[in-house]
């Protein structure tokens, strides 16, 4: 199997040789491709000069636009496999055998995960906690997802996977964008799997995620939840 681990970053000049170097221990053969949106930092520049490849955006648009383009290059390149993780320490590279194991034995999309037994989140305080399970039950309850964590973003995806669910026709940008996956993940009877993980909080650098980003994720899911549920139904019981 190719695989190419698709890094996006954003102002991570203190983890992204860290997170090269895991990878490269991990998973020798794996191709790296890192997505930066010209951070300030000089991020895109360190990660070059560790050799990887790396796709330069010219300005910051959010993590489901450097995914969209990172995965088009990464399908150009014929990968089999495309793992998509954080630059920040939080997703251990040492997991990544199991999840592409995961995908030899037949998945489509093995999705790390927090929330089944034996994935774990040290240190988040109850709210933090509460609010990503309580975003990921309401993904659930509304899509009718099989998972128990729909936001986290350290995946491998069969690439037929994503080319059969076109990326470029995704819109939603944050944690949206990872929900958005699974669910049309799971609209074209593809087999997920989730693998459990214990995400670590990073350590340095800070976090590019905001308010408005879980609004957009609510808003959205509600309404994929009405057209794909609600409507589609409605107008397939009419004809
Ligand atoms: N290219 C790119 N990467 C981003 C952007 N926003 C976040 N990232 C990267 O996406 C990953 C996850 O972001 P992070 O801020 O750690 O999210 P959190 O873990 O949910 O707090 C990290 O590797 C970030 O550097 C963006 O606008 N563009
Ligand atoms: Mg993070």
């Amino acid at each position: 199997m190719r695989v190419v681990v698709v890094i996006p970053t954003y102002q991570e000049a203190d983890n992204i040789t860290t997170a090269i170097d895991g990878v490269r221990a991990a998973v020798p053969d794996a191709r790296i491709l890192v997505v930066d949106d010209s951070s300030p930092d000089g991020t895109a520049e360190l990660a070059r000069s560790s050799g990887v490849d790396v796709l330069v955006r010219p300005r910051r648009e959010g993590l489901g636009a450097a995914y969209r383009a990172g995965w088009a290059r990464a399908l150009e390149q014929d990968g089999d496999v495309i793992v998509s993780m954080d630059a920040d320490g939080s997703h251990d590279p040492a997991a990544l055998p199991t999840l592409l194991a995961e995908i030899e034995r037949g998945a489509d999309l093995a999705m790390g995960s927090r929330y089944v037994p034996g994935g774990d989140v040290p240190g988040w305080p109850a709210y933090r906690l509460w609010l990503s399970k309580g975003g990921s039950l309401y993904a659930k309850f509304v899509l009718g997802l099989p998972v128990h964590d729909a936001t986290g973003g350290y995946r491998a995806y069969r690439a037929d996977l994503l080319r059969r669910i076109d990326v470029t026709t995704l819109r939603a940008n944050g944690y949206g964008f990872q929900i958005e996956l699974v669910h049309r993940s799971t609209m074209l009877g593809g087999t997920i799997v989730e693998v459990p993980i214990t995400f670590v909080d990073r350590r340095l650098g800070t976090s590019k995620m905001h308010v408005g980003i879980i609004w957009e994720a609510l808003a959205l899911v509600t309404w994929w939840g009405v057209r794909d549920r609600i409507l589609r139904r409605v107008f397939k019981g009419g004809t």
